[in-house]
């Protein structure tokens, strides 16, 4: 696409039923927000839209928990969770709630004009019942083992434990989630959506046209929901809380979470244009947009198939691009709220920010983590202690102090003004210094406008860090103290700080997107307004004018320290403890499947069936095998795993030929922590068995079956 006319940007609307975490941030909010940062500062029309989810079986759940109403869940956790957002400066255009009548009346007139034109199926089905609650057990009211990983407090719509979408009828020993008992299934109607219908366009959109430009992750999800083949899915849901069902023959009857969350999007927008008085329209329907949806793995079925259907269906415009990112993990374990392990926005904010020594430099401290381990190609990992590294060693030794070193010594050395440039006086150093300006503008550029927001903050730290280098090898201090005070020497010394103080404007701008709350004390320290900040003047080396006298300078990072790490991980250990006590879990089954395997003789000790379910195993198929140079026990594999493909180091050399293994079907553990062998990154393990002779066999299924396959 040429240059839009105008951007939509949205990133998932949360569930307001509980706090959340970094994982989120990190996944959908923070890549959004950079983005449309970066795309203000170019002065590019665009509407950043999010909010509330407050529908589905989520909310009643937590109401319930809390013993209190669902609106009173929903009121209050909207509320925390914008404040949330404002604290760590994501910048939405608007925070909408899908519970105002707006979105209720947008919902019901998508779900009416697709009706109207038949485009939804009305079918009667057994579905399950939990005869002592009196109420059909859809998504959230259903808990039952995941056929996927064995996790068994999955849930009806979704696995929590490895995010697969499930069915109620997919789960292994279903139970009520309201009154734990068995359910019972019993006859109801409800309208679906046909996806098979639509294989046709999604395979010519997805897997044709946008093959190239979208993640290759989530193209490949795309394509195993696509060739798995497509089920219609109900629309519609026997709840009492959600938006009506708008007929006469559908009392009772609400409209599914996920079929009017995304709308939630065009709400929020139409919300957004009258508190504006903008037009929205032209957001949704003009081929001149470019739409853009941030979210987790989790949500890419619904972004990527079912909405872009109904969108088409309704004659909106599709998405562009749908930058869907893996999870992020913390210290060594996946993120999980009813595990406690995990850290919310709020309890960063509780803890670094609104404390004494905190404010808003913490707020970009996080944001600059969160994006030096984005999860933009596979699950990242969040360790307290990578944190303190990135802060002390990147933000407060190269960034921070950059930007002070050139202020005290502007200070010092040229009276609190910005010297002149004396032309005639670079030298070769001075002039590679400016030139790398430019370069690291285009380069940031570049990454920002194809999504890859880890490298292009990469690219301004390394800037700040050249700039560092540059003025270790100028030396001013010592021009001005060892040799004589002449005009000449400083001239050398005014050359140094006057590129300095033009790199630290453009540090500023191309920092920006990224730490916006630092962008802004810096504009304080240089006296200079907020167009300053446009990005057309990146690159630009007059942007602070010879004899403007600058600020003092202000601290731009503060260390943080190893007690305050230590702090963070222990409280970690604390919470995750106090929720692994039984009678203390809130939704633990009433049914417990028994560990596999549990009577015969045990060589290691007992383990329970959680640590079983903890391994994620798949079947992978063998598609390159070759020697690893200078280790004769070790092979490297690329092994397809369905959705992605991934390099795996086993320790198998002296068993097989690589040729002879190709095409071999094997189990995988997937998610095992990578690990470096022979400089190789290998992400998993080769389940093996070993016969009495210590010759090795492959563990892999008795026929061959889809690659990416679950193993329980
Ligand atoms: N509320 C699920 C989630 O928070 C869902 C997203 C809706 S986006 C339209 O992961
Ligand atoms: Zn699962």
């Amino acid at each position: 696409m040429d240059q839009p006319k105008r951007y939509l940007i949205t990133a998932a609307l949360p569930y307001a039923n509980g706090l959340k975490h970094i994982g989120h941030l990190a996944g959908a909010y923070l890549p959004a927000d950079i983005y449309v940062r970066y795309l203000r500062a170019q002065k590019r029309e665009v509407a950043f839209i999010c909010g509330s989810d407050e529908h589905g079986t989520a909310i009643p759940i937590q109401a319930m928990k809390e013993g209190t109403t669902p609106r009173a869940i929903i009121d209050k956790y909207h509320a925390l969770i914008k404040q949330n957002f404002a604290d760590l400066g994501i910048s939405f255009d608007i925070y909408h709630r899908t519970s105002e009548p707006i979105h209720h009346e947008t919902s019901q007139e998508f779900f009416t004009y697709l009706n109207d034109r038949g485009e939804l199926e009305v079918k009667e089905t057994e579905q399950y019942y939990d005869e002592e609650a009196k109420t059909f057990l859809a998504d959230r009211y259903i808990m039952g083992t995941c056929p996927v990983c064995g996790y068994q407090r999955a849930y009806g719509d979704q696995c929590e434990n490895c995010g697969t979408s499930l069915s109620p009828d997919q789960l292994i020993h279903p139970h009520s989630t309201l009154s734990g008992k068995p359910p019972v299934k019993k006859n109801t109607k409800h309208w679906y959506l046909p996806l098979g219908k639509h294989e046709p366009f999604l395979r010519e959109w997805i897997l044709q046209q946008h093959k190239d430009d979208w993640r290759s992750t989530v193209v490949g999800q795309c394509k195993s929901w696509i060739d798995g083949g497509l089920q219609s899915r109900a629309v519609t849901r026997d709840l009492d809380w959600g938006i009506k069902v708008p007929l006469p023959d559908a009392a009772g009857k609400v409209l599914y979470v996920w079929f009017d969350a995304p709308i939630g999007y065009i709400s929020a927008t139409r919300q957004w244009g009258l508190d504006t008085g903008r037009d929205w329209k032209p957001y949704w329907y003009d081929k001149d947009t470019k739409l853009v949806h941030f979210i987790g793995k989790d949500n890419i079925v619904f972004h990527c198939i079912i909405f872009p259907i109904m969108l088409q269906l309704h004659g909106n415009i599709l998405p562009e691009n749908v930058p869907a990112n893996e999870f992020m993990n913390l210290e060594g374990e996946k993120m999980s709220t009813s595990r406690g392990w995990k850290l919310d926005m709020q309890d960063y904010i509780d803890d670094f920010i609104n404390k004494d020594n905190g404010g808003t430099q913490l707020a970009d401290s996080l944001r600059y983590y969160l994006t030096l381990i984005a999860p933009e190609t596979k699950d990242s990992e969040f360790i307290w202690k990578g944190f303190q590294d990135a802060n002390n060693s990147e933000l407060v030794a190269k960034f921070g102090n950059f930007v002070n070193r050139t202020f005290v010594l502007m200070h010092k050395l040229c009276n609190g003004k910005v010297p002149p440039l004396h032309k005639d006086r670079l030298d070769a150093t001075d002039e590679e210094m400016m030139t790398a300006i430019g370069t690291t503008k285009t380069k940031v550029e570049q990454l920002l406008e194809g999504y890859r927001f880890r490298e292009a903050q990469f690219e301004v730290i390394m800037l700040s860090d050249l700039a560092n280098k540059y003025m270790q090898k100028k030396e001013p201090w010592i021009v001005a103290r060892t040799l004589a005070e002449t005009p000449e020497n400083q001239q050398l010394i005014d050359n140094c700080l006057h590129i300095c103080l033009q790199i630290t404007a453009n540090l500023a701008i191309l920092i920006n997107p990224f730490l916006p709350f630092t962008a802004k004390k810096m504009l304080h320290m240089m006296k200079v307004v907020e167009k300053m900040l446009d990005w057309e003047n990146a690159g630009k080396l007059n942007l602070l004018s010879v004899g403007y006298s600058l600020r003092a300078p202000e601290l731009l990072f503060r260390k943080i320290e190893d007690e305050e790490v230590k702090a963070q991980v222990d409280k970690l250990l604390a919470s995750k403890a106090a929720l692994a006590a039984p009678t203390t879990a809130p939704d633990q089954p009433v049914t417990e499947t028994p560990a596999p395997g549990a009577d015969t003789a045990a060589a290691k000790p007992t383990i329970v069936y959680d640590d079983f379910a903890r391994l994620d195993l798949k079947v992978g198929t063998i598609v390159q095998a070759e020697k690893v140079a200078k280790a004769d026990k070790l092979l490297k594999l690329l092994v397809d795993m369905g959705a992605e493909q991934r390099t795996i180091v086993s320790g198998i050399a002296q068993h097989f030929n690589p040729a002879d293994i190709i095409g071999r079907q094997v189990v995988v553990v997937a998610n095992l922590a990578p690990r470096k062998m022979k400089g190789i990154e290998s992400n998993g393990m080769i389940l093996m068995a070993e016969d009495k002779s210590g010759k090795l066999h492959f563990v892999s299924p008795g026929e061959t079956i889809e690659a990416g396959s679950g193993v329980s």
